[in-house]
């Protein structure tokens, strides 16, 4: 069980209030698509993968990536249950999608730097903390049907 602080909990209402999804989904999976290109692998389906500039133009990969940064609403309606929460999306991605669950924290560091480079100043250091939190809980209950 995670412990949430009613600062923590605004901040991350807050952040996702206000979240630009159609801008920071597609940033942050082809951020991550280029930084770490083994993670192409599972996206063969998506056409041109060839280089940055094809990844970034890629219309599959921007649309993926608004559905993934929507995959974690679910997390911010339901903060005290996280691990049941992610419970058919840890099972989907381990057993259907064979992703390796290290890639969660690749993607999510993906989704921190873009949602930083958003804020700019008003990403200090306390919200920076409170959203790598919720990240990181959310990277470890998609992790938790793999065995
Ligand atoms: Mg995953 C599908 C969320 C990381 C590869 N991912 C999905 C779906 C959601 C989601 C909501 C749609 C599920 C459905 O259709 O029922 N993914 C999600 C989150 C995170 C994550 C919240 C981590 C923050 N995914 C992730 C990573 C990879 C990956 C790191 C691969 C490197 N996801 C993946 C693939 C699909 C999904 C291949 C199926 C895509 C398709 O064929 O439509």
């Amino acid at each position: 069980m995670v412990n949430w602080s009613d600062s923590e909990r605004a901040i991350i209402t807050d952040i996702f209030s206000h979240m630009d999804y159609d801008d920071i989904g597609p940033k942050a999976l082809s951020r991550c698509l280029i930084v770490y290109p083994w993670t192409q692998r599972h996206f063969s389906g998506f056409g041109n993968l060839y280089n940055a500039e094809g990844i970034l133009g890629n219309a599959n990969v921007a649309a993926h990536g608004i559905k993934v940064l929507h995959g974690l609403d679910r997390g911010v309606k339901n903060m005290d249950k996280i691990v049941e929460a992610y419970a058919e999306l840890s099972k989907l991605h381990s057993e259907k999608l064979h992703v390796d669950p290290d890639n969660f924290k690749l993607l999510s560091d993906c989704i921190t730097i873009v949602v930083a480079a958003k804020m700019g100043h008003a990403f200090t250091p306390e919200i920076q903390g409170a959203f790598q939190k919720f990240l990181a809980v959310v990277v470890s209950a998609l992790g938790k049907q793999y065995h």
